[in-house]
C-alpha cells in the first residue's frame, strides 16, 4: 500500500474507536452510480451458465448457414434435451441459453410466422417443438432458461425491409409468451450481408443503429419478460466481452456509456473493458465454445478444450468481473458429445478442488478503519455477499489484514466488491508477512463482483490487502484465500516445414510420451527424447507425465499432413514463405488477394486449411474464397467456393472438406476480406489423408 505515515497509523485506530461509540448511527455508504438493478443482481449471482448451439448448421456442417437450407435437413436421430440439462447441472451451471434462431433463419419451434422451422422437418414427424423440450428439461433440472435470437436472418425474404421487424417481434412474442420465465434474451451482434433472402441471393446491408428500432423491441421484451436480461454487444442489461475466447480483462468495469455505445457498432471492442465513468450498469458476459467452432463438426472431435484451457477461461472470466457462458455444440444425434461432457466435468471438478478450503475462514481479520459494528472486517469471510466491510466516508485508502495464526501456503486470492452500491476500486495491492517481514506479492486495478488473483505458491502468516484508489470508499463483501493444487499442462506439438516434430512440456522435470499411430499415449510407452521425422500425413498424440506424482496431463493431438518443405509460391515475393511455414504467428500479405502454391508433387486433395493472421491488429481476413487446382500449372479447375463465416470474431483455423480432386498447383483466392484490406495468410495447409 501507499506508505502509512506514523501519523496516519496513529489516527486510524482512534478513528475506529470513536466510530464504535456511534455504531448504532452508522449508516450504509451512499451508492455510487451506476448500480445494478434487481434483475442484474439476480443475474450476477448465476456467474456460470451454458450455451447450446444446435440448429440447421449442425446438419449443414457450417458455422453460418446461408439461409437456403431445407427444413428436411434438420433431423437429429437421438435428441435428448434432458441430457443437456443434466450435464449443465452437474457442471455447476445455473442456466442454459439455446439458439432458437441463428443467422440462417431456421427456427426450433413451430412458429406461426414461417414455414422454415421444425414443423416441416422429419424430426418428430414435424410435430416437435424443441424449445418446449428444452424448457421442460431445464425446469426439471432447476436451470434457468435463456433464448438466443439472431436479428440477422439470411432466409427471410423481407430482411432489410420494415416488414421483417414485425416478423422478428412476432417471433419474440411467441418465444417470450409461451415458455414461462426467461432469464436472458441474447441478441447477436452479427448483422447484415449476403444471404439467400427467399431466393433473392444478394447482399443486404442494414444500418444496425436504426433498422431494428431497438427501443421498441426492448420495450416488448420488458413487457413480456420483466425479469429477463437483454444481451447484445452493448446491452442494455449485459454486454459482450468483445472476444470469443471467454476472456475478460484485468481492468473490467461494469459501467458503460450505454447511450453512445450500441449493438453492432464498429470498433465495439474499444468498449469491451467497460468504462470507469460509464453512465449505466452493463456488466460483461464472456462467451466461448468448448470447441473451436460454435456448431458441431466431427472434424473438431479432437479439439475439445483441455482442462488447463478451460481453467484459464474460468479465471479470466469469472475471475475478472464477468459472467461465463460456455457453449456446447450439440452433435447431429442431438446430444452433447461424450468428449465435451468429459471436459466440462473435469472443469467442474477442478473448480471444486481449487476452492475446496478457504483459508480465510480460519484467519482473524482486522482493518485500518471501519464504519462501525455492522461493517467490520470479520464479515469478509462470512460467506454472505450482502454483508460487507467498509470505511467512514472519505476514507478511500484503507487496508484489511488477515492473520492466519501460523504459516500457510496459498496461490489464489478472491475478492468481491459489494457492487450493489456501485463498482469502486481502481487500484489495490496485496502484501504478505512471513517471519516478521512484509513483502508485496500482487497488485491489481478493478475488482467488481468477483476478482480472483492467481499467484505463485506463497507462504505467509499474514496478508494485507491495501485498497489504494477508488471512485469512493471501498465496500467489500468477501475475501477468500485458497491453495489450488497444480495442474499439468498438455505438451505443445510443432513441426518444421521439413517435417521435424518437436514436443515440449511447459515445465522442467516432466516426461513426454507420444504415439504416431493414433493410439492413446501411455506413461510406459514411447518416451520423447529427440525430434521425430514426420514426413507423411500423421496424427501425433502426446501427454506430459510427472514422475514425482505419477500424474499425466490430458492428451494433445495434432494432425499433420504433408510437410511443406518442397512447396513453392508462384509469382510472389520471398515473404510468401510465411504463409506456409508451419507457424500461424507469422503472416503474408497478398497484393493480388491470392496465394498460388506448387506442392512439388501431385496429391489427391481432400481439403484445405486457412488460419487468419494472429497478430493483435488483424487485417485482411479472408471472408469469401474460391479454390482452384491444376495438375500442370496451366489449366485450372474450380474446386470449391465458400465463406469463412464468423472469422472476424473467431480467428481460428478454418477447415474446408472437398470432394477429392487431383492437384499439384493450388490457388486460394480471397473474393472478399472482412475489412476490404489486402488478403493476409497466417497459415495455409492441405488435407490429403
Ligand atoms: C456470434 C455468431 O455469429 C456465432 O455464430 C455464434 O452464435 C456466437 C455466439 O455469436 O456473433
Amino acid at each position: 500500500m501507499a506508505k502509512l505515515t506514523p501519523m496516519k497509523k496513529y489516527i486510524w485506530p482512534l478513528l475506529a474507536l470513536s466510530l464504535s461509540f456511534c455504531d448504532e448511527k452508522a449508516l450504509p455508504p451512499e451508492a455510487i452510480l451506476p448500480v445494478p438493478n434487481e434483475r442484474q443482481i439476480a443475474w450476477q449471482e448465476m456467474e456460470f451458465y451454458g450455451f447450446i448451439h444446435f440448429n440447421m448448421n449442425t446438419f449443414s456442417d457450417r458455422e453460418w448457414g446461408f439461409g437456403d437450407e431445407k427444413p428436411e435437413q434438420f433431423n437429429p436421430t437421438d435428441l435428448d434435451a434432458r441430457q443437456w440439462a443434466r450435464i449443465a447441472k452437474e457442471a455447476g451451471m445455473k442456466g442454459l441459453i439455446i439458439t432458437a434462431k441463428h443467422h440462417d433463419g431456421f427456427v426450433l419451434w413451430p412458429s406461426a410466422y414461417t414455414e422454415h422451422s421444425v414443423k416441416n422437418s422429419p424430426w418428430r414427424d414435424g410435430k416437435g417443438d424443441l424449445i418446449r423440450e428444452f424448457v421442460d428439461a431445464c425446469r426439471e433440472y432447476g436451470l434457468k432458461v435463456g433464448i438466443y435470437y439472431s436479428p440477422w436472418d439470411r432466409n427471410h425474404p423481407d430482411y432489410g425491409k420494415p416488414e421483417y421487424i414485425t416478423y422478428m417481434r412476432n417471433q419474440l412474442t411467441e418465444l417470450l409468451s409461451n415458455y414461462g420465465e426467461i432469464f436472458e434474451v441474447w441478441f447477436d451482434g452479427a448483422n447484415g450481408g449476403t444471404g439467400w433472402y427467399g431466393g433473392a441471393n444478394e447482399e443486404r446491408k442494414v444500418d444496425k443503429f436504426t433498422y431494428y428500432d431497438w427501443p421498441t423491441t426492448h420495450e416488448l421484451v420488458r413487457r413480456l419478460q420483466p425479469n429477463a436480461m437483454m444481451f447484445s454487444d452493448a446491452g442494455p442489461d449485459v454486454r459482450w466481452v468483445g472476444n470469443e475466447h471467454g476472456f475478460a480483462y484485468e481492468t473490467t468495469w461494469s459501467n458503460l456509456m450505454r447511450d453512445s455505445v450500441y449493438a453492432g457498432m464498429p470498433d465495439f471492442d474499444k468498449w469491451a473493458r467497460g468504462q470507469e465513468n460509464g453512465t449505466h450498469w452493463v456488466p460483461a458476459e464472456a462467451d466461448v465454445s468448448i470447441r473451436p467452432g460454435w456448431y458441431y463438426h466431427a472434424y473438431e472431435d479432437h479439439k475439445v478444450r483441455s482442462l488447463p484451457e478451460l481453467m484459464e477461461i474460468y479465471y479470466k472470466s469469472i475471475g475478472q468481473n464477468s459472467s461465463l457462458l460456455i457453449n456446447f455444440p450439440v452433435d447431429t444425434r442431438g446430444l452433447i458429445h461424450e468428449k465435451d461432457e468429459a471436459a466440462i466435468m473435469e472443469m467442474a471438478a477442478k473448480i471444486k478442488e481449487d476452492f475446496a478450503n478457504n483459508l480465510a475462514k480460519g484467519a482473524s481479520f482486522s482493518a485500518s478503519a471501519d464504519r462501525g459494528k455492522d461493517y467490520r472486517a470479520y464479515l469478509l469471510s462470512d460467506g454472505d455477499f450482502n454483508t460487507y466491510w467498509t470505511t467512514p466516508d472519505g476514507q478511500v485508502e484503507a487496508s484489511v489484514e488477515l492473520d492466519f495464526g501460523k504459516a500457510v501456503t496459498f496461490n489464489r486470492i478472491l475478492i468481491q466488491e459489494f457492487v450493489n452500491l456501485g463498482q469502486r476500486v481502481k487500484a489495490f495491492s496485496v502484501e504478505k508477512q512471513l517471519n516478521g517481514n512484509w513483502e508485496k506479492i500482487a497488485d491489481g486495478t478493478t475488482i467488481g463482483y468477483k476478482r480472483i488473483l492467481r499467484i505463485p505458491d506463497t507462504e505467509a502468516e499474514k496478508i494485507r490487502i491495501n485498497f489504494l484508489d477508488g471512485k469512493g470508499i471501498p465496500v467489500i463483501s468477501e475475501i477468500g484465500v485458497y491453495n489450488a493444487p497444480p495442474l499439468l499442462f498438455p505438451p505443445k506439438i510443432s513441426r518444421t516445414p521439413e517435417g521435424k516434430v518437436n514436443i515440449q512440456a511447459a515445465e522442467e522435470g516432466l516426461q513426454i510420451f507420444y504415439t504416431l499411430d493414433g493410439s492413446t499415449p501411455q506413461p510406459d510407452g514411447n518416451l520423447f527424447s529427440a525430434e521425430l521425422a514426420v514426413t507423411q500425413p500423421t496424427t501425433v498424440k502426446a501427454l506430459v507425465f510427472d514422475p514425482k506424482t505419477a500424474k499425466s496431463s490430458a492428451v494433445k493431438q495434432v494432425d499433420f499432413d504433408l510437410p511443406k518443405v518442397f512447396w513453392k509460391a508462384v509469382g510472389a515475393t520471398e515473404d510468401v514463405q510465411k504463409a506456409f511455414d508451419e507457424n500461424p504467428g507469422t503472416f503474408w500479405t497478398s497484393k493480388t488477394n491470392e496465394l498460388v502454391v506448387d506442392l512439388g508433387q501431385s496429391v489427391n486433395l481432400k481439403g484445405f486449411t486457412y488460419t487468419p493472421m494472429q497478430s493483435r491488429y488483424p487485417s485482411g481476413f479472408i471472408a469469401e474464397y474460391s479454390l482452384e487446382v491444376s495438375e500442370d500449372g496451366e489449366v485450372w479447375k474450380k474446386a470449391t467456393r465458400g465463406e469463412f463465416s464468423n472469422i472476424q470474431n473467431s480467428p481460428i483455423e478454418q477447415s474446408v472438406v472437398l470432394d477429392p480432386v487431383p492437384a499439384r498447383w493450388i490457388r486460394l483466392k480471397a473474393l472478399r476480406t472482412t475489412d476490404g484490406n489486402a488478403a493476409t495468410f497466417g497459415e495455409f495447409g492441405v488435407v490429403t489423408k
